[in-house]
């Protein structure tokens, strides 16, 4: 593996320019976790170092290192219709939207394959998103090909028109430049719009030891503190926030509108609460601690139980099992014999960094003997799926200090 050089540095906090960064994650450089690879791809793989840290002035959690994002999006394999619980927090979504406005003008920043704009359509309301990936085939749903920034801003303000809704799920992390980024879904929001802004809450990442999470892709862990103050520099409010505990390993939703100067709900006070309580120096060295039992723990459980099918060629599962090498000096890939994966689109492909063979899941499942869940976010579909097909083997999840159980009884 080569150095990446397109890795900037980055040395001040991205909502209030503090240079107090304090270090309480140290991945070591790894390959970039959504850069599966044809097996005849002769590029040389981009690394990158993963050091996670967190401000000491507003609280953010960010990487220290900024990865070029024409290299990480442009060509991007994920498509969130292939998850069908994903499936089920849009629809909801939709419902809500649609019940707070029949005919919503909705912008999906982020939108990805369409999923969620295809599923606000079905409700009657309508919209476009906007998208930096190329080649993601989003049907007939319109898509601007960009990454969203103040300037696209302001002219789908002028040309389609300013919208009712915004949608942003699982972009805010990925955004170096946050200020740009909420001034201009401030500007594309009518006065009376809301923005619905979705992503991974940093409690439950600390909480579930779920270091996987952390992939260059994210460049901010976002809890509700920070965002209050990135989104008052925009001109923004949050007013009410929702938590999912099992979507995506627990994910926040916040509600935003201009800042008007009005309440906001009881729930925003609790979880601020709850940060202040939680988010404690104690809480990021337990989660060092957390870290480095889990790899060393996970590493005797699959030598243990080889030969591994993995399931979920995920980001999350790059990050794992290159950590895990990186962690094990007695490390042997072929413990792992390939990684099952839905995505006809990772199908064929190698994953980053080890170059395991992806594969759709076989129909029959009942010789496989054990199988390492590294989508551990849908741990209880999967499971379903592979019990459908047969499998009775043994189950290794490696969120939670690591559960190592029979099919039969994981998550039963
Ligand atoms: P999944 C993604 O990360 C992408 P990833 C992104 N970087 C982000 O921010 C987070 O989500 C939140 C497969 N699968 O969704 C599909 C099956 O094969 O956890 C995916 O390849 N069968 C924007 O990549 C992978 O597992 C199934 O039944 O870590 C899951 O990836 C299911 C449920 C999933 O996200
Ligand atoms: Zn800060």
């Amino acid at each position: 593996m080569e150095s990446v050089s397109h890795v900037r540095e980055h040395t001040h906090c991205r909502v209030c320019q503090s240079a107090r960064l304090e270090t309480y994650l140290d991945l070591g450089v790894q390959p970039l976790a959504n850069a599966f690879r044809k097996p005849e791809d002769p590029t040389p793989e981009l690394t990158a170092p993963l050091v996670l840290a967190r401000c000491l002035d507003c609280g953010l959690s960010q990487l220290k290192h900024v990865v070029d994002r024409d290299v990480l999006y442009r060509h991007y394999l994920y498509a969130s219709g292939h998850s069908a619980g994903w499936w089920q927090h849009c629809r909801d979504l939709a419902d809500e939207i649609a019940a707070l406005q029949r005919d919503a003008v909705v912008c999906d920043i982020a939108a990805n394959d369409g999923t969620f704009l295809k599923i606000c359509r079905n409700r009657g309301l309508s919209g476009y998103g906007v998208d930096p990936a190329l080649d993601i085939n989003s049907g007939s749903v319109p898509m601007i090909r960009d990454y969203w920034h103040l300037g696209l801003a302001v002219e789908c303000r002028f040309f389609p028109g300013p919208v009712d809704v915004v949608v942003a799920q699982n972009v805010l992390g990925h955004v170096d430049d946050v200020q740009d980024f909420l001034s201009g879904i401030a500007t594309v929001l009518k006065e009376s719009g809301v923005a619905i802004i979705e992503c991974p809450h940093l409690i439950p990442l600390l909480e579930n030891g779920a270091f996987d999470t952390v992939y260059h892709e994210h460049l901010s862990y976002w809890s509700l503190s920070p965002l209050i103050t990135a989104a008052g520099l925009a001109g923004l409010a949050v007013f009410d926030v929702k938590m999912f505990p099992d979507l995506h390993g627990g994910t926040c939703r916040y509600y935003l509108s201009h800042d008007l100067g009005l309440p906001c709900s009881e729930n925003v006070w609790a979880l601020r609460e709850r940060e202040a309580a939680t988010l404690t120096p104690g809480a990021y060295a337990d989660f060092g601690r957390i870290v480095k039992h889990t790899l060393g723990r996970l590493s005797r459980v699959l030598r243990e139980h080889a030969p591994i099918y993995a399931y979920g060629a995920s980001a999350k599962s790059t990050v794992l099992l290159n950590a895990l090498k990186a962690a094990d000096p007695e490390w042997c890939s072929c413990n792992i014999t390939a990684v099952f994966d839905d995505t006809p689109g990772k199908q064929g492909m190698w994953t980053p960094g080890l170059g395991l063979p992806i594969l759709a899941p076989f129909d029959d499942m009942s010789q496989v003997g054990a199988l390492l869940i590294t989508a551990e976010n849908w741990a209880p579909q999967i499971l379903e799926k592979v019990r459908a097909r047969g499998f009775t083997g043994t189950v290794i999840r490696p969120w939670h200090g690591v559960t190592v159980e029979a099919a039969c009884h994981a998550l039963s």
